[in-house]
């Protein structure tokens, strides 16, 4: 790869003048394949670059998120701790039976037991004064547990099973990001 012959200096030019000045330049300009050697080698050296950037990012990123653990029965949510840190949060939700529950998260400024209703009495879902931030989707059967992943920002959630009549029946409980 490495052409040593065309970028070897000549020690000296020929003597006469305007001859020496061409041939000067001409020795100086470096030939082509050392040039886009020189500009592969530039963009290797900034490829790495990134590469350690993204690295150093990935490394960055906490190992540990956060676990909130709740446990759901018949008809309460249980959080030992309800509060967090804003970021990625982990909800390990246990239940205890002996009913399915779901496991949704809504942030409200309400107080959990006034979230507004459907006329199902379900929480209302699409209602401008809650946002669904999270929806486990498929129930939770009874003696299970499943890790739920969020990324929570500051404010103040409720956390709620809203399958039909479980919600009005005390599923639901504050929970707070700061
Ligand atoms: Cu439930």
């Amino acid at each position: 790869m490495w052409q040593g012959r065309e970028v070897r200096a000549q020690p000296d030019g020929p003597p006469d003048g305007a001859g020496g000045g061409e041939a000067a330049l001409g020795r100086r300009k470096l030939p082509a394949t050392t040039v886009l050697a020189v500009i592969a080698l530039a963009v290797s050296v900034a490829a790495i670059g990134v590469a350690l950037r993204a690295e150093t990012r990935k490394l960055s990123v906490p190992t540990t998120v956060p676990n909130v653990g709740i446990v759901e029965k018949d008809f309460a949510i249980q959080a030992p701790v309800t509060t967090a840190t804003a970021g990625l949060i982990d909800f390990t939700v246990a239940n205890a039976g002996p009913s399915a529950h779901e496991f949704l998260i809504f942030r409200a400024s309400l107080a959990p037991d006034k979230l507004p209703l459907g006329l199902d009495g379900r929480v209302d879902e699409n209602s401008d004064q809650v946002t669904k931030v999270f929806d486990s989707g498929d129930n939770l059967d009874a003696a299970n547990s499943k890790t739920f992943h969020s990324a929570l920002l500051p404010g103040t959630y409720v956390l709620v099973c809203n399958l039909p009549t479980h919600y009005l029946a005390g599923m639901h409980t504050a929970f707070t990001v700061h």
